[in-house]
């Protein structure tokens, strides 16, 4: 498989800075050489260089800084893509509007896996914040901003800019692993039967493997061909991930998390299958309040996981 990476050292958007530094800790946790060493082309693109930006109050947190990243991931990652695996590498997670927006412009039928502890769907209207974190699924989906003023019109050029239309479809998109809601994300979710929601407590009560059954038959039921994975390294319990800005405890566990991915790659790579991964972001490690760079280093085993990791390689692969 041929993968290309690209880092993203952009955190205006969330409320700690530090992910900044996540795609230097992602490459000293080894990631190429573990895809490499799994038999795949990496192409790495490096790192982007964006400028740092100041919060204007009253605006989103930080529009200024943050559109000039979407629009250089979306057109680096869309260049790279369809010969090969686009994958960024955070940075908050509010750049997945970039990334995504990539692959919805080459694939409108893309469907997409959000791995988070949080839903990421607030607007300006819902956030508490004003976080451009918490909305990329929010901007994804064109949902409209819900205020008027700055934030509107901030919001509407994040939508005529990056996000194609018609956008991300709602039977299209999956949640794994959210514990940590909004009450107006809350709403949004329940306003959204046909989407795949699976929380924390689901998780609990039917385990991985039945969860991951679940996501094979949402995916056959929409057809999906092309496959997203946005993996927050926050769906990970902080006993695994302490260095993430908006850690919630109860997450994952560390084999809760491989096996999901083993599952995942098991179905990616079967002989008959429609379906193509086509993109995955590794977001939020944060350097500068982790232990021994621990969060890189899970999270860059877990995307070994997910492209074919296994501690017994499968008899005949
Ligand atoms: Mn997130």
């Amino acid at each position: 498989m041929k993968i290309t990476l690209l880092g993203a050292p952009f955190d205006g958007c969330g409320p700690k800075f530090g992910s900044r530094l996540g795609p230097a800790a992602v490459r000293f946790a080894g990631l190429q050489n573990q895809l490499a060493n799994l038999g795949h082309e990496v192409h790495d693109l490096g790192d982007l260089d964006p400028k740092p930006t100041p919060k204007t109050p009253g605006h989103l947190n930080v529009f200024e800084g943050a559109l000039p990243v979407y629009r250089e991931i979306k057109t680096q990652l869309r260049a790279a893509m369809p010969n090969s695996v686009a994958m960024m590498i955070g940075g908050d997670h509010s750049l997945s509007i970039g990334s995504i927006s990539a692959a919805l412009e080459r694939y409108p039928d893309l469907a997409v896996l959000w791995i988070d502890a949080h839903g990421d769907i607030n607007t300006p209207a819902t956030s508490p914040s004003s976080n451009l974190h918490g909305m990329p699924v929010a901007a994804l989906l064109r949902d409209p901003s819900g205020v008027s003023g700055i934030q509107d019109e901030q919001w509407n050029q994040i939508l005529t800019e990056i996000v194609p239309t018609p956008g991300l479809q709602p039977n299209r998109i999956g949640w794994i692993g959210l514990r940590d809601l909004d009450s107006g994300e809350q709403d949004r979710l329940l306003s959204l039967p046909e989407a795949f929601i699976k929380t924390m407590m689901e998780v609990d009560i039917e385990g991985i493997p039945v969860i991951a059954q679940q996501v094979f038959a949402w995916l056959d039921s929409i057809q999906a061909r092309h496959l997203w994975i946005s993996f927050d390294v926050d769906v990970f319990d902080p006993v695994f991930a302490p260095g993430t800005g908006t850690m919630v405890r109860g997450g994952l566990t560390y084999r809760e998390g491989h096996l999901l991915a083993e599952l995942l790659s098991s179905r990616l790579r079967a002989e008959k299958t429609d379906l193509q991964l086509v993109g995955l972001d590794l977001v939020e490690v944060n350097p500068s309040i982790d232990q021994n760079n621990v969060t890189a280093i899970t999270g860059s085993e877990w995307v070994a996981s997910l492209f074919g990791k296994r501690i017994l390689p499968e008899r005949g692969s």
